[in-house]
């Protein structure tokens, strides 16, 4: 591939007097830009990613779409770039032009962010306001979907949470996806952008990062029912999540772009449960009972985590007609199963 290599960019569809749409996606590479990137391309779009550059580069996500001949190149372009590379990052939007911009990237570990705040103010805060900048600047400003997050409300007085639940973010994470989701409402207000923030609680799948509590169980899960793994060592079994499934997430995405005026929307599935349950859930899926196999170790709890984080879905469920398909247990099933097929 050659980087940068900005070419086809618009295609005629099916139909001669119309062109299909394009989409720039920060963080294709991630769980949320495979399947965002697979749905964008089922419905005729031309996909640009951003992929961080770095000397190994994690793409195993898109593969299949990598090294599909009529796929990469004619309808999905990657770009290298970094997040806090402003001039890289203005020089990609200019050529490609894009209708719809999915800003996805960032450093999404709310664990991690107690060890690398820097980092996760550079990307996550930094990041979304110098993107809203060079937004600002162009002649063809596209549509702009940020993906927020429900560690925005940190550990708010009510619950279910709503657009309008006040945030007070208790963890480095929270804080720059405030600063970030603020500043897309500021904008939003401010300078007349088309942007939108999906205020997205936990959503996972086999794709999930296999440092995110639910695929470390689901892979532990699968390995110990295989004997290929002894123990599972965790924080805290007590916090409470609300988990979706993410190509339920992706697509409220799009359809957030597809309204007539740019708005924030909760996307969630109204739901919360244990640690405790997930592993419920994942370990019976295999036949086991977690309570043997795991452990907890004090280098994975957090000095601070949000709590009683649930949402409430209703808006999108009103606007978007959207709602989240699939919760647990079947959630844990899906990705222990995939987990298994992995092993095989
Ligand atoms: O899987 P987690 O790391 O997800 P967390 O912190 O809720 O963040 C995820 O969801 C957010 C909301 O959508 C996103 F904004 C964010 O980017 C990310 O996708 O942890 C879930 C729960 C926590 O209570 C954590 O303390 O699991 C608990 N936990 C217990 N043991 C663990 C572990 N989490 C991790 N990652 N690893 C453990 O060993």
């Amino acid at each position: 591939m050659t980087p940068n290599k900005l070419s086809s960019n618009r295609l005629p569809l099916n139909n001669p007097t119309s062109v299909a749409p394009v989409a720039l996606i920060t963080g294709i590479t991630g769980q949320d830009g495979s399947y965002l990137t697979e749905l964008l391309l089922d419905k005729g779009y031309i996909v640009h990613g951003i992929v961080r550059r770095s000397s190994t580069t994690a793409r195993n996500r898109l593969d299949k779409l990598f090294y599909d001949g009529d796929v990469h190149e004619k309808r999905l372009f990657l770009h290298y770039a970094d997040l806090d590379d402003s001039t890289t990052i203005r020089r990609i939007l200019i050529s490609s032009r894009p209708d719809e911009l999915y800003h996805l990237a960032g450093q999404s570990h709310v664990g991690a962010s107690f060890e690398i705040p820097e980092t996760t103010c550079r990307f996550t805060a930094m990041g979304t306001l110098k993107l809203l900048e060079i937004i600002r600047d162009l002649d063809k400003q596209p549509k702009l979907l940020h993906i927020s997050s429900s560690e925005i409300f940190g550990r708010p007085d009510t619950s279910p949470q709503n657009e309008s639940t006040p945030m007070r973010p208790v963890t480095p994470y929270g804080v720059a996806k405030t600063f970030a989701t603020q500043m897309v409402t500021l904008y939003r207000n401010s300078f007349d952008l088309f942007a939108c923030n999906a205020i997205c609680y936990n959503h996972e799948s086999p794709r999930r990062g296999e440092s995110f509590v639910t695929r470390k169980i689901t892979r532990a899960a699968a390995a110990i029912s295989q004997g290929k793994q002894d123990s599972l060592s965790l924080g805290s079994l007590d916090g409470r999540r609300d988990w979706g499934f993410a190509p339920d997430y992706v697509e409220a995405m799009w359809r957030m772009l597809q309204q007539p005026d740019a708005d924030d929307f909760v996307l969630a599935t109204g739901k919360d449960h244990s640690v405790r349950d997930f592993l419920d859930a994942a370990f019976q899926t295999v036949g086991l009972d977690w309570e043997k196999y795991v452990q907890q170790d004090a280098r994975y709890m957090r000095r601070s985590e949000g709590a009683q984080l649930v949402g409430d879905p209703s808006k999108a469920a009103a606007n978007l007609d959207w709602t989240a398909t699939t919760q647990l247990p079947e959630l844990a099933k899906i990705m222990v199963q995939a987990d298994l097929d992995a092993l095989k």
